[in-house]
This record gives structure tokens, sequence and C-alpha cells, in this order.
């Protein structure tokens, strides 16, 4: 029986016109020309073992550590199973600091701001980079999901040469809740011209597109589908891999519908050439973040 994917509860049509597997770019890591060609034709790169998987899994454990001493991890299992409890003590806790905490501890860092992926940006963009400050930090529980975007609506004062790395921090398999991308979404001229120029807090409550969270463009997989063509495409992901993609890229997440009840970690950063305009937004030790217009 094929597995019946979903994402906001609808589900996929996983036959082969609408459903696929993302192409690899594996092999052509190490050579920053072939890989600006597969990006402007893809719009993304997806690199199995682009990442130092030992990395990954000191970043997974310093990240679970830190959820299990809020109660959130069943004690009964290994840590790094990030099993659920099925309940939390973040209420007690300043969670302001308890997510800045998440984002920024040492493994975390080491992972996103130097190491395997610096060095993948100075290849691929031929020039000096800088992260974005900001990490992205994700522990999502069964039956979370992330509705249909660009990522540009989110950090859209910047360069347009930004480009997202989401990177599983630990195995995440498609019904973990793995993020999809809409085949040729990079493409849509039209779609960018519209939607393309929303800033979701200069537009904050005055997005016309239906999502219903900010800057979502919507949260129906097949709906956007029969509109925009393309079929989804995802993978099973493993520690060590990382899916690079550009600001114009459609991409929104499977539900995690695991059925041992496990949080999906991952984590999304983004690096740019470091001469370029910055979205202010995300920089510093303190970024602003969708704090203010
Ligand atoms: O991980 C997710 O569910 C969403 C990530 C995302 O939107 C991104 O990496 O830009």
């Amino acid at each position: 029986m094929p597995q019946i994917l979903t994402s906001n509860k609808i589900a996929l049509d996983n036959s082969p016109e609408k459903f696929g597997a993302l192409r690899e770019s594996t092999e052509l890591a190490a050579d920053a020309a072939a890989l600006r060609r597969r990006m402007a034709e893809d719009g993304y790169l997806f690199i199995r073992g682009g990442l130092d998987r030992d990395v990954v899994l000191a970043a997974r454990r310093e990240i679970l550590e830190k959820l299990d001493a809020v109660g959130e991890l069943d004690k009964t299992k290994p840590l790094l199973e990030a099993i659920s409890s099925g309940t939390s003590n973040r209420a007690a806790v300043d969670q302001e600091a308890f997510l800045k905490s998440l984002r920024t501890g040492e493994a975390v860092r080491e992972l996103c701001h130097r190491g395997n992926l610096k060095r993948f940006y100075e290849n691929y963009l031929g020039c000096e980079v800088r992260p974005l400050d900001y990490i992205w930090v994700r522990t999502v529980p069964v039956g979370g999901y992330t509705g249909i975007h660009y990522d540009w609506v989110y950090m859209g004062r910047g360069t347009k040469n930004l480009h997202t790395t989401w990177i599983p921090v630990g195995d995440v398999p498609r019904n973990n809740g793995a993020l999809l991308i809409l085949e040729n979404s990079h493409l849509q001229e039209g779609l960018q011209q519209s939607y393309g120029k929303l800033d979701v807090d200069r537009d904050r409550d005055k997005n016309p597109y239906g999502g219903a969270v900010g800057g979502w463009y919507s949260e129906d997989p097949v709906a956007v589908q029969k509109e925009l063509g393309g079929r989804w495409l995802t993978a099973d992901f493993r520690a060590g891999d990382m899916l690079v993609f550009t600001m114009f890229t459609l991409h929104c997440s499977l539900d995690n519908s695991s059925p041992e009840n496990r949080l999906r970690i991952t984590i999304d950063t983004r690096y740019q050439p470091a001469s370029e305009p910055v979205d202010e937004r995300w920089v510093g030790d303190n970024p602003l973040a969708h704090g203010k217009k």
C-alpha cells in the first residue's frame, strides 16, 4: 500500500504526474558552475550527505537536551529518538529566552555558521558570504505542518541572492513532516509579481492570498498544484542531507504523522554574498525578527 501523505490533512495525489522525488545534486556538490545551472533549472539543490553527520547529530543532541529540560520528551525512550511526552513545561520558563537558547546553541551555530555549510556557499556563490544571524530551529509535533509560501515574503528586504538551506537535524522520513517543493515554481513570473510582492511585516493582516497564517500563499497543496502545475517533490531525508532553495521556490511541509510520536527536528538557515544588501530584521545578537513593521 503506498503511504497516504498529507499536508494540512489534505491528501496529496501521489500519481507520478503529481508527485515525485527531489532530484539529487550530490554529484555536483564541488562544481560551482554546475550547481548554479542546476539551481537555475530546478530552483533547488538537494545534496545527500553534504553536511558532516556528526555535527548534525551534535546539534540534534543539543536541541533535544533543551526540550527534555522542559519536559517535552518521553524519558522512557532514548533522547535522540525525540519521542514526544505529549506535554510541556515551557510555560514555566521565559519563552523568549528559551527559543533564543535553541537557536543560539554552540552546536547549532557550528552546524549553520561554520564548517561544511559555509564552505558550500563560498564555493557556490563564488565570493565572501554571510549568513543571516537568525537561525530557525523547528521542533514540530505530530499534526504540525507548514503552509505553502515563498521565503521572500518573510525576508525580502535585502538581496534576492539569498538562499535557504533546510536541514533535517536527524533522519526525517516523509511521514515525519518532510519538506515539499513545488516543481518549477521558481519560474512562475506571475506569482512573483503578485504574491511575491507581499512583505509579511508591512502587510500584516492584509494577506489576500488565503493563507491563514501571516505570509502563507495557501494551505491547500492540491489547489495550488491545480493552479500552477508541477509535481510536489520530497524525499526521505537523512542526517547530513541538505536542501538549498531560492527565495521564490514555493514550498511547504507534509504533516508530521510519525507513528512513534516523534518530534520533527529541523533547521532552516540562510546565506548570501557578504557584499550585498541584507534584510536587517535577521541581523545581530537580538534580531528584530517580525517584531516591528
Ligand atoms: O520546516 C518547515 O516546515 C518550513 C521550513 C521553511 O519554510 C523554510 O525552510 O523556508
